[in-house]
């Protein structure tokens, strides 16, 4: 058959399969281009802060679709004639005779779809919300693995790509009175040209693995707010700015529980006021938070927002104008049951572990985790460094994978630019500096700054290995520079102190990762590799040369947990990454865990201020933080 005659946009949209020739998708193969074109990305992102969400958890219909048949034979534009009715046979209904809970990892569901990687469909029925004449319709997936097709009642009405951060597409004007019928298609190949690309050391789970629901708003409403100390104010000035979905002119009203209530002028959509207010400001051992509600229209927000200055000086972080030394400690979101599915519990439970060592900063690798992470880290007083996957060998010369990185940062930013805890936006780790990379990752900071102005630009930065110091034209275009080094693992812990020594970088470091991996229970010499000793000896090692070194203004060991990554296969990590301080049942603590804890009680009383408040507790039902 003559495929060439087909036109791109003509797949997405030809009648159902019945009236189609039933041979011509064994001939098409670029059967996926009609969706590139409905992209959705953070413009189109709806701020949820105080929103009511209507859930679609719990089961959906699912298949997987090794060999993409779903978009070659276009599965969702059959209709729902039962088998018994069809004319012609069909290789799919609905996934009726199976499902996955939403949100899940599917590789977690079924022992053989562990590996699977690839596309799977989701379909779900839902009655139309019914609201106020006007009221728009939004559908929010609040991340799927990697890239997502959403179709509505048989239409293409929208895709995503980007596995951590979470989308939006309107539905307004195409739901129909009484049952609609969701599809999402996920796929989650690995590709050189995505972010992250297909070598990495995490597991690569697919799925619908965070909440979806719809978001119901007024015809023009609040798309977007940041409520923040001015910058350069000395913490006497709160900024505000509103983004409208419209280029509507009209007031809107900021009130900033006990501190300041202002009207602000929105022209064109867009409006931005400062005006003076002194808050208590949020620090770890103080995480006040203020309510916030932004009223435009007959739309309404609300958030619970902390104010606190993070700037460099020379080569100090100062948190509220004071130097701080970042206790940190990295976390995967991964667990051994649930994937990258996370919750409410397994993220308090994280919080205690990092309290537990004494840490005041978590590193959240390498991907933007879960919202509630940063809104509890805001009650609960913790330091974060949030990232974007742009990691190892990204294919930097490609602009489609600028595109692509730019937007999952911005939609990082869009999403938690309101959280106190986060400090540092990461913007890279561990890439190669050729010339492609720094005109990439430059972009990337100017994207980061742009978007938001209040918090410091980071990434992990190179070692230049003949010199033997920290040397990476990258540190030119950051605030700090992260440093992973694995002295005492990867290569002889003796380069440590030379490293540091030949180094001036001008700047503060934080080393964004180090140590070792050990086997939880795998006892023996300290100069054993894989033991828990040599694991300890390492983390000893290494938290003495930084406190020796001045610049170094925080370290973040890896990794708070074991995590899945199937790069490992000795018999002593058989798929998992051991470097945890725990292990992967998140409660057996290793020899390590104890030596850093020490480490840190002793660093926390001269360094995080105001020792005499008790920190505050870590689940709501002791008394949230305020
Ligand atoms: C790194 C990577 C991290 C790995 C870690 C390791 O430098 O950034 O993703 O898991 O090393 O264990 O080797």
């Amino acid at each position: 058959m003559d495929t060439s005659s087909l036109q791109r946009r003509d797949i997405a949209s030809r009648a159902p399969v019945d009236a189609a020739d039933p041979y011509e998708h064994l001939h098409v193969e670029d059967f996926a281009a009609p969706f590139a074109d409905g992209r959705v990305g953070w413009r189109e992102m709806v701020t949820v802060a105080g929103r009511t969400i209507l859930s679609l958890d719990g089961p959906w219909r699912f298949v997987l679709d090794l060999h993409d048949e779903g978009l070659r034979q276009r599965w969702y534009a059959h209709d729902d004639t039962p088998v018994i009715a069809w004319a012609i046979p069909r290789d799919y209904d609905d996934g009726a005779w199976q499902t996955a809970p939403v949100p899940s990892c599917w590789n977690m569901q079924q022992p053989e779809w562990m590996y699977f990687e690839g596309s799977a469909w989701y379909t779900r029925v839902f009655d139309r919300p019914h609201g106020p004449p006007g009221e728009r319709v939004f559908l929010r997936v609040g991340a799927a693995n990697y890239e997502a097709r959403v179709f509505l009642n048989g239409d293409f009405v929208g895709a995503h790509r980007g596995g951590s951060t979470p989308f939006f597409i309107e539905l307004t004007g195409r739901l129909k009175d009484g049952a609609n019928r969701l599809q999402i298609q996920v796929d989650n190949r690995r590709r050189p040209d995505q972010v992250p690309m297909n070598h990495t050391d995490w597991f690569n789970y697919g799925g619908l693995y965070r909440e979806v629901g719809l978001v119901c708003v007024p015809a023009v409403f609040i798309r977007d707010f940041g409520v923040a100390l001015a910058p350069g104010s000395g913490g006497a000035r709160i900024a505000v700015d509103v983004t409208l979905s419209e280029a509507c002119d009209i007031d809107a009203h900021v009130e900033i529980e006990g501190l300041a209530a202002h009207r602000l002028r929105i022209v064109g959509g867009f409006g931005r006021i400062e005006f003076e207010a002194a808050p208590e400001l949020w620090s770890p051992r103080r995480p006040r938070l203020y309510e916030v509600r932004l009223k435009a229209g007959d739309d309404e927000v609300r958030d619970r927002v902390g104010f606190r200055d993070i700037r460099v000086a020379g080569e100090q972080i100062l948190l509220n104008g004071e130097d701080i030394f970042l206790r940190g400690i990295c976390v995967h979101e991964d667990d051994h049951a649930a994937g990258k599915t996370t919750s409410e519990a397994d993220i308090r439970r994280r919080f205690e572990d990092a309290r537990a060592l004494g840490a005041n900063f978590i590193r959240l690798a390498h991907y933007p985790h879960h919202e509630r992470v940063a809104e509890i880290a805001d009650e609960v007083g913790l330091l974060l460094w949030q990232e974007i996957p742009v990691y190892w060998a990204i294919d930097f010369a490609n602009p489609d994978t600028f595109a692509d990185a730019d937007n999952q940062l911005r939609e990082m930013i869009r999403r938690d630019r309101n959280r106190a805890s986060v400090i540092i936006w990461g913007i890279g780790n561990e890439n190669a500096d050729t010339d492609a990379r720094f005109a990439f990752m430059r972009g990337l900071a100017a994207a980061a700054r742009e978007a938001d102005a209040t918090r410091l630009v980071s990434a992990a930065c190179l070692i230049n290995r003949e010199r033997f110091r920290i040397e990476d034209r990258l540190a030119a275009v950051l605030d700090v520079i992260g440093l992973n080094e694995y002295f005492g693992w990867y290569e002889p812990l003796e380069g440590l102190a030379a490293l540091f020594a030949n180094s001036a970088p001008g700047k503060p470091v934080v080393i964004s990762e180090t140590g070792a991996d050990a086997l939880a229970g795998h006892r023996g010499p300290a100069g054993e590799l894989f033991t828990e000793e040599h694991q300890a000896a390492v983390l000893t090692a290494q938290l003495d040369a930084v406190a020796a070194t001045p610049y170094v203004r925080g370290i973040a060991p890896w990794i708070l947990y074991d995590f899945r990554t199937e790069r490992r296969q000795t018999h002593l990590q058989r798929g998992w990454n051991r470097k945890g301080l725990i292990a992967a049942d998140k409660r057996t603590r290793k020899l390590a865990f104890a030596t850093v804890a020490a480490r840190y009680t002793a660093l926390s009383a001269g360094h995080d201020g105001d020792a005499s408040v008790l920190e505050p507790p870590l689940h709501p039902a002791k008394g949230v933080a305020t």
